[in-house]
């Protein structure tokens, strides 16, 4: 058998396993990281759709965190997502809880305690210390979304799915893969082919581009104008920011700087350091760039170009996040090897940092 069918088979069966559970089950809860993005957005509401659709089963989305970047603020606003707080859950009332888009034993993600998790649903390399084998388990690291996993269930399911939920899950696995163009896998593909036809283009071109407030610009100001270059790396300190996605999002931005191919981007938010690492280079991993940065403190996660993690920083503010960045960037040109580069600013020669 071809390995693309043999593999097609192996996503049948998992579907009919996830059937099979799910048959047996009333409420189902659906849990995320903290501060979900679109992907574990779209991947919640498909699995949600699916619960109801086929299974008639209620369920619900608890939210964990708030909902950071514009973008993703008008996806949940536009696509009706219905999230609940997961502190104005009960959760005894749900027979079966399910993960997407991350794992038990993740830094970013707070379970019920004491409960045990049914269903887990995620695209990333597993973390060592796991816990509990789920009663479901379908972690795909091949694969570009989580989206694009819950729509083969949804296709294997053969329910209807409506736009909403369509465009939900599309935009996941955009997101995710950048368009298709990074981390994408035959499963990938297949789901944006059968989601296509079925989303509201205007609703999505108004998700891309929300209107974004003064203090996101001045943000970004700040960004710009603390990077750091050596060679081929860029480094950005955000300093305090109010939302961890800005990290992200000014990473995303920076690996377009012409003639660089890695960035390291970092910014302290409520007392936590949150760092994200972003890579062109085909033979390296994202993710064993922010291991290598961070050298053991905080949690990490990630794969292919995109890695993130963060570092709860003691209370006394300022001069530990200095402290911890002075830690980091010697990690990171120790391990891309530009030890000995001359720094630069955006606009050329750079002062040396501030302390
Ligand atoms: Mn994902």
């Amino acid at each position: 058998m071809p390995a693309n069918e043999m593999r097609m088979q192996l996503v049948k069966s998992k579907s009919t396993e996830l059937f099979r559970l799910l048959e047996s089950r009333k409420r189902v809860l659906v849990l995320s990281h903290t501060n979900p993005d679109p992907d574990s957005l779209g991947s919640a509401l498909g699995l949600c759709h699916l619960a109801r659709q086929r299974f008639g089963i209620e369920c619900d989305c608890a939210l964990d965190g708030r909902i950071m970047r514009a973008e993703n603020r008008e996806m949940v606003r536009r696509l009706e997502i219905p999230l609940v707080p997961i502190d104005q859950l009960h959760i005894p009332g749900y027979d079966c809880l399910a993960v997407v888009d991350t794992q038990p034993g993740f830094g970013h993600t707070h379970l019920p305690e004491g409960r045990e998790i049914d269903i887990v649903i995620d695209h990333h390399v597993s973390p060592e210390r796991g816990g509990a084998t789920p009663a479901f388990a379908d972690i795909r690291t091949d694969v570009g979304a989580t989206s694009s996993i819950v729509t083969r269930y949804l296709i294997d399911a053969g329910v209807d799915v409506p736009t909403r939920v369509a465009t939900a899950l599309y935009y996941g696995v955009k997101t995710d893969t950048a368009d298709l163009s990074r981390n994408v896998s035959p499963l990938d593909a297949a789901a944006y082919e059968f989601l296509t036809p079925r989303i509201d283009r205007s609703c999505l071109a108004g998700i891309a581009s929300p209107a974004l407030s003064p203090a996101y610009f001045s943000s970004l100001r700040q960004a710009l104008n603390n990077v750091r270059i050596y060679d081929n790396v860029v480094l950005c300190s955000l300093g305090r920011i109010d939302s961890p996605e800005m990290v992200a999002e000014v990473a995303d931005l920076l690996l377009r700087l012409e003639g660089k191919d890695t960035v390291f981007c970092g910014g302290e938010v409520d007392g936590t350091y949150f760092i994200s690492v972003r890579t062109a280079l085909s033979k390296i991993d994202a993710y064993d760039l922010i291991r290598d940065a961070l050298a053991g403190e905080g949690s990490f996660g990630g794969h292919g170009s995109v890695a993130g993690g963060s570092v709860k920083m003691p209370d006394d503010g300022t001069r530990c996040v200095r402290r911890l960045e002075r830690r980091l960037e010697k990690n990171i040109l120790r391990a891309m090897g530009v030890e000995d580069v001359t720094v630069c600013g955006l606009a050329g020669p750079t002062p040396s940092r501030a302390d």
